[in-house]
């Protein structure tokens, strides 16, 4: 059914979470891997945090740079590439910063969570990309001075305007949208499910667990995205 959806379909998106690289080594943010040291990510992944302490908010940016620099795309984001190649139109959304939608080929994908191998000026706002690891200073520092930050996305933080504004622009013109390894509840990311759903699109999730939205989806595919989504694609002749 999914399969034939997907043929038909001539305009798709897409929303991954952690879930989606968990099979490529990393921990996701909630599930037995989301703790360090004793901290939750919910903690450290705030400005107020990175304002107390930098340098333990770096320290911990700096290790899931490690571990991220380590992990290679697994067979759901080369699944997500493909797919990418056949549709007519086709968006990315991802709340991932490790960059493994892009090592796999995906060429058009919205960072609504920002990239963590982007650090930020948080004093002149310049931008640059470090995939340092480690990095050799923490935190790094500006040539203005400033304290640099990872240019992710915390907690109390707005979304990028112009990704955002993209992310929900594909939500409404989808006719088929696929919601995978993602708990869904961290907003205003977890919203383009159901603005997908409230615009007519045909709305597929694939999780190893239930998730607020499995009650609205028209098919729950349960497993790993890494079995289930080159599954979708396979027989493709
Ligand atoms: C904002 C930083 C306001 C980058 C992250 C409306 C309603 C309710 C709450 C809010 C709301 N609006 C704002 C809020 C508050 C907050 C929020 O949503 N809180 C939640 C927790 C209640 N939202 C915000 O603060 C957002 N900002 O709205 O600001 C504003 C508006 C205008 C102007 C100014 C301010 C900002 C949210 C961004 C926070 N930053 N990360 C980083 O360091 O990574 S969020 C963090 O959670 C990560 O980005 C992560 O991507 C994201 C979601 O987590 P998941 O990706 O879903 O990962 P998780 O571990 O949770 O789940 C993994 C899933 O995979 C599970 O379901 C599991 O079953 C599944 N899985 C596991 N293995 C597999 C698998 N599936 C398939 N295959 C497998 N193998
Ligand atoms: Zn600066």
């Amino acid at each position: 059914m999914v399969r034939d959806w997907l043929k038909s379909a001539s305009s798709v998106a897409v929303l991954t979470g952690a879930g989606i690289s968990a099979e490529s080594g990393l921990p996701t943010f909630r599930g037995p891997g989301g703790l360090w040291r004793q901290y939750r990510a919910e903690d450290l992944a705030r400005p107020e945090t990175f304002a107390r302490d930098p340098k333990l908010v770096w320290e911990w940016y700096n290790w899931r740079r490690s571990v991220m620099a380590r992990a290679q795309p697994n067979a759901a984001h080369r699944a997500l590439a493909g797919i990418e190649q056949r549709s007519a139109q086709f968006t990315l959304i991802t709340q991932n910063v490790d960059g493994l939608h892009d090592a796999a080929g995906s060429r058009n994908v919205l960072k609504v969570h920002g990239d963590i191998w982007t650090i930020r000026c948080s004093v002149c706002g310049k931008e640059r990309v470090d995939r340092s690891d480690p990095l050799p200073e923490l935190p790094p520092r500006c040539a203005c001075g400033g304290v640099e930050r990872p240019g992710v996305v915390w907690f109390g933080e707005s979304l990028p305007k112009d990704v955002w504004a993209q992310s929900e622009k594909a939500a409404r013109a989808a006719e088929l949208f696929f919601v995978i390894g993602t708990s869904a509840v961290v907003y205003p990311a977890a919203g383009l499910v159901g603005l997908a759903k409230a615009s007519g699109a045909k709305v597929v999730e694939i999780n190893i667990a239930e998730t607020p939205v499995s009650a609205i989806v028209d098919a729950s595919l349960r497993g790993p995205a890494s079995e289930i989504l080159p599954e979708l694609v396979q027989h493709d002749v």
